[in-house]
């Protein structure tokens, strides 16, 4: 049969990459075209090479060539991406699932305010899940779940090792693709274990699946449930990173700040709640000291990246190299310093919107 032929018989065949690995694609397919293969491992054609098209885990992609029998294909086309995460980098997540112990390792409410602001920046809907029920009394588990509630969240609380709590997390998991977030220890690979029990993860390991040496431990692979969706486990991104976040998109990641503003708003447009006068935020709330604590964080991250960016622009304006010459803010200092109070509150005025990567929310 010529490639014509084979391309040309049947609908085009779809597939969803579930890992990538230098520049092989794993395709899981989708519906009836499972009967021929179930994965095909894929690679890239080089159109899309030329293109600068990047194919990512998560992303749904048109497949041409297969060879059924040596489980081959070629990935001639991505489809549009409804989201995108760079960290850990899938395309088309639908929920991020925030994986906490309520014991071993001990829940901080500060490390997980870490992980939550973390999460909510990307705008995905959040699924708070407390593990190791078993290891804690009723009471300490009423009152975690009351203390969620005043941040704005309702917890699933589960124990993977007794099971209790499990059913409640089928649901919410079930046709979406679902990233785990959360320290390491925490139970993310006995969760995977749970609810793919073919795919037995090493439980307490760093490295998955893989083994160290054939794999990094940032390799990222989604797996897929029974019930239909897709579950990514992100080892190597246990670390909150709050280095993309903006001093002024801070707030939207905090549910009372976002309740706040619903019901009433701040004499100022662009208020940090920090000591503006008639802010509707500022108060006596459990988390507004972690706020303003990330706030300065954040914003000391932000002013430190604008600089070394208007410093590189500096430098490659003088080697003149490509010959583009753009007015970039003229730096006072040579070698970076660290900004002072007052610099960072003028960076706070100039700050420039960038785009979140996630597309739409
Ligand atoms: N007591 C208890 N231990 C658990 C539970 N879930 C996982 N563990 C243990 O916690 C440790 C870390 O689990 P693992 O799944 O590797 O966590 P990960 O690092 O987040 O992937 C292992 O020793 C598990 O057996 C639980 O519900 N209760
Ligand atoms: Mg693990
Ligand atoms: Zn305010």
């Amino acid at each position: 049969m010529s490639k014509q032929e084979q391309v040309g018989a049947t609908a085009p065949l779809t597939g969803t990459v579930l890992a990538v690995q230098a520049n092989f694609y794993q395709v899981q397919l989708q519906g009836e075209q499972r009967k021929s293969a179930e994965q095909l491992l894929c690679t890239r054609r080089s159109r899309l090479k030329k293109l600068g098209q990047q194919v990512m885990v998560g992303d749904q992609v048109i497949v041409e060539e297969p060879d059924w029998l040596g489980k081959r294909g070629a990935i001639a086309n991505i489809l549009p991406r409804h989201s995108q995460l760079s960290r850990p980098p899938i395309a088309n997540v639908n929920q991020i699932l925030l994986m906490f112990a309520l014991a071993e390792p001990k829940l901080d409410p500060q490390q997980l305010t870490r992980f939550l602001v973390t999460a909510e920046q990307t705008h995905l809907p959040i699924i708070l899940c407390f593990n190791k029920r078993d290891l804690t009394s009723y009471t300490t588990q009423r009152a975690w779940r009351d203390h969620m509630k005043q941040w704005g969240y309702d917890p699933i609380l589960i124990s993977l090792q007794t099971g209790v709590g499990l059913k409640a997390l089928e649901r919410p998991l079930r046709q979406s693709t679902t990233v785990i977030s959360g320290l390491s220890g925490v139970g993310k690979s006995s969760l995977i274990n749970h609810f793919i029990p073919d795919i037995n993860l090493r439980v307490g390991q760093v490295s998955e699946r893989w083994g160290q040496g054939r794999h990094t431990t940032r390799h990222i692979e989604l797996f897929e449930l029974t019930s239909g969706g897709f579950l990514a486990d992100t080892p190597g991104f246990n670390q909150p990173s709050l280095e993309t976040i903006l001093p002024t998109q801070l707030g939207h990641c905090f549910p009372e700040i976002r309740q706040r503003l619903s019901q009433s708003q701040c004499q100022f447009k662009d208020c940090q709640h920090i000591d503006e006068p008639n802010c509707a935020v500022r108060g006596d709330w459990e988390r507004y000291p972690y706020y303003l604590n990330l706030l300065a964080e954040v914003t000391e991250e932000h002013a430190k990246r604008q600089m070394m960016a208007a410093s590189e622009a500096r430098t490659k304006r003088k080697s003149g190299k490509r010959g583009q010459v753009q007015d970039e803010p003229k730096l006072e200092t040579k070698r970076y310093r660290r900004p002072s109070r007052r610099q960072l509150q003028q960076n706070l005025q100039n700050i420039d919107f960038e785009h979140l990567e996630h597309l739409s929310s």
